[in-house]
């Protein structure tokens, strides 16, 4: 059977066992990506992230209901932490999103935090480039609020929804350090309890001093720097009480359509594109060295740095000399 096949042809356990394949970084995973990816390139990305606790699964649950109440088609990639703690409120994310499993509209995957060969935000750039693929126009994903973590979901996503809620996101020179900067709504969530207002208060004086409008992730330079403008809403939620999850889905949207009239939307596409390259070539350059090096010599040249008679700009340049030589002399 052609699993590829069968997943384009909408048959949901076929698209599970591509997205385990892909998750494993397996060669079957490879081919799928390979075969899959000129198909990419159309879904909206929307990564939702924030602190434990925030409410990004509730909220992510409301806004998935809301789209499909809008007859939009999409798929939840939820990033699961897998500390001990997590048994619980891994129960209750499942529970909370329920109402939406029986929907054939949402599709909805669950990964682990760890045992990805390549780091989780490989593996969740190929899950979802997949689901890209066989044709969901619409993906949320969920990412757990753990600094790497939040700053790489601006590498996957085209909208990265910041959640904060009352109480928590008072640590407000963490956001200043950068968390500001990968935002593109920020959404005061738990708007129902009273420290709300201060929050949306801190946040403001907070944008007001950070990044200009429509900058977007950490790696947005001058050169790809919109000229159009996009000032970072600080919406407010109470995602338990439905509330404000209208306009969320609104802005999500407009969102959108700021980045397509902007050309943003291709230059992120470019700037996600280089940014795979790099973080393959990097990978093949270490699987190269290893073999055609071998790990012995690079052991030595760790010992040696370690023992500082070298510096290590140095010995990785050697070794790559190293590499290039004797790939010419089997060449
Ligand atoms: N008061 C209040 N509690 C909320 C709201 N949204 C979520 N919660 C609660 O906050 C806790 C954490 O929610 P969860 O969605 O698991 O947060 P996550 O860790 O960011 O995914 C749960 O007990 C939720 O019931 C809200 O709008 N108001
Ligand atoms: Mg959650």
């Amino acid at each position: 059977v052609n699993v590829v096949q069968a997943a384009l042809d909408g048959d949901r356990r076929a698209l599970a066992r591509l997205l385990s394949w892909a998750e494993d970084g397996s060669d079957a995973g490879r081919e799928a990506l390979a075969t899959l990816f000129p198909r990419s390139g159309q879904a909206h990305i929307v990564g939702i992230t924030g602190s434990t606790g925030a409410g990004k699964s509730t909220l992510v649950n409301r806004l998935a209901a809301e789209f499909r109440q809008r007859d939009q088609t999409l798929a939840v990639v939820a990033v699961d932490p897998t500390s001990p703690y997590s048994g619980g409120a891994l129960l209750g994310d499942r529970l909370r999103m329920r109402n939406l499993v029986t929907d054939e509209g949402v599709f909805i995957r669950s990964m682990a935090s760890r045992g990805h060969p390549g780091g989780i935000a490989h593996a969740t750039r190929d899950v979802v480039t997949i689901l890209d693929a066989v044709g969901f126009p619409l993906i949320l994903v969920e990412t757990v609020g753990a600094g790497q973590a939040q700053v790489e979901v601006a590498r996957v996503a085209h909208t990265v929804v910041l959640v904060e809620a009352p109480g928590m996101g008072d640590d407000i020179q963490a956001l200043k350090a950068g968390l500001m900067e990968i935002a593109d709504i920020i959404v005061v969530n738990k708007a129902d309890r009273p420290e709300a207002r201060q929050t949306v208060r801190a946040l403001q004086s907070v944008r007001r001093s950070t990044q200009p409008a429509g900058h977007h992730g950490a790696q947005a330079t001058a050169s790809t720097a919109p000229t159009t403008d996009w000032e970072v809403p600080i919406l407010q939620t109470a995602a338990l009480d439905n509330q404000g999850v209208p306009e969320l889905a609104d802005t999500i949207v407009a969102h959108r359509r700021y980045l397509e009239e902007s050309h943003r939307w291709e230059a992120l596409h470019r700037e996600h594109a280089r940014a795979e390259i790099e973080n393959w070539l990097q990978r093949h350059l270490l699987t190269r060295l290893e073999t055609h090096i071998g790990e012995d010599r690079i052991q030595a040249w760790v010992d040696t740095v370690q023992r500082r008679e070298c510096d290590p700009a140095s010995a990785a340049e050697i070794l790559l000399q190293e590499m290039l030589n004797t790939q010419q002399r089997n060449g």
